[in-house]
Parts: C-alpha cells; structure tokens; sequence
C-alpha cells in the first residue's frame, strides 16, 4: 500500500499524540495516584445536618484509629467549614502526622465547589447532593494549600485552607 509522505506524517503524528496522552494519564493515575472522588452516597443539601458527618460538631479533624484520621469538611460559598477548636474560633489548619491515612469527606449545601491540596494526590469535585469522599496517605511533611479549583463565584478566590503534615 503506497502512503504519501505527509500523510505518514500526520499518522504519526496522530499516533503519537495518542501514546503521550496516555502516557500522561497513566503517570498522573498509577504513578501520582490522582483519581475521581467517590460519588457513591448522596444527601439532601438542604439539611446536610441529618448526616452524621456533617454535624457541626463533628466537622474537621477526627482520629479514628492508630495513624488513621477521618475530616469533615462542608464547603460553601465562600468558605471550607473544618468546624472550630475548643476556644470556639474557625479551624482553618488541619494537622496531621506524615504516614497516615486520611479519608476527606466532604459536602456542599450551594453550589459545585472544588477541593484540592496542592501539591498531594487530594483533588475532588464537590457537588451539591453529594458527598465527596477520598481517603489518601499523606506520605510527604509540609504546608499544602487547600484551593477551590472550581469557579463558584465572586469571592471564589478567598475559599482556602491548609494541611500541614508534620513529622
Ligand atoms: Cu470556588
């Protein structure tokens, strides 16, 4: 079969386009570890109350076992709710020993939200009647930035937090 030079060209370069995007795909799932939140619960966005997790008392950092840790975190427009210490003000840092596994559960009563920690594998989206759940291990100490990567409105911007993973 005679394939005129340029259109080689172009299958080459087709093909190859393809091989990279995998490659990129399978370096960012099986390397990274970055994968889809889960979306297999729902819950009423009107009263996020009724679920246990999303209780106000029960927002933000729990120890659940030896290293193991659950937060609960509400997302809302323009603000993540981590609850509040014991002095009554907004948590706006969660602690947490290098090592251990950490499973984020989070939900929103407004509108689609983001949850990312830069700089880990913790990349969700957040839904309304939704809740969006990932358990990850915080293998590397550091400061890591929680950023809303979803446009949710004018103040958008001021949605933050931080994980520090300490020693
Ligand atoms: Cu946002």
């Amino acid at each position: 079969m005679h394939l005129h030079k340029y259109e080689k060209i172009w299958l080459i370069f087709g093909m190859g386009s393809l091989a990279l995007f995998l490659a990129i795909i399978g370096f960012a799932a099986f390397w990274k570890g970055i994968h889809p939140q889960s979306h297999i619960e729902t819950i009423d966005p009107q009263n996020i109350e009724a679920h246990d997790a999303f209780k106000p008392e029960n927002l933000g950092l729990h120890e659940v076992a030896d290293g193991k840790y659950i937060v609960n975190i509400v997302a809302s427009a323009f603000n993540y709710d981590f609850g509040t210490d014991e002095n009554g003000n907004a948590v706006k840092t969660i602690r947490v020993p290098k090592g251990s596994t950490v499973l984020y559960q989070i939900t929103t009563k407004d509108v689609v939200h983001g949850f990312q920690v830069a700089g880990t594998n913790i990349n969700m989206m957040v839904e309304p009647g939704h809740i969006s759940r990932f358990e990850t291990v915080m293998k590397n100490t550091g400061e890591f930035t929680v950023v809303c990567n979803e446009y949710c409105g004018i103040g958008h911007h001021l949605m933050f937090g931080t994980v520090e993973v300490y020693e």
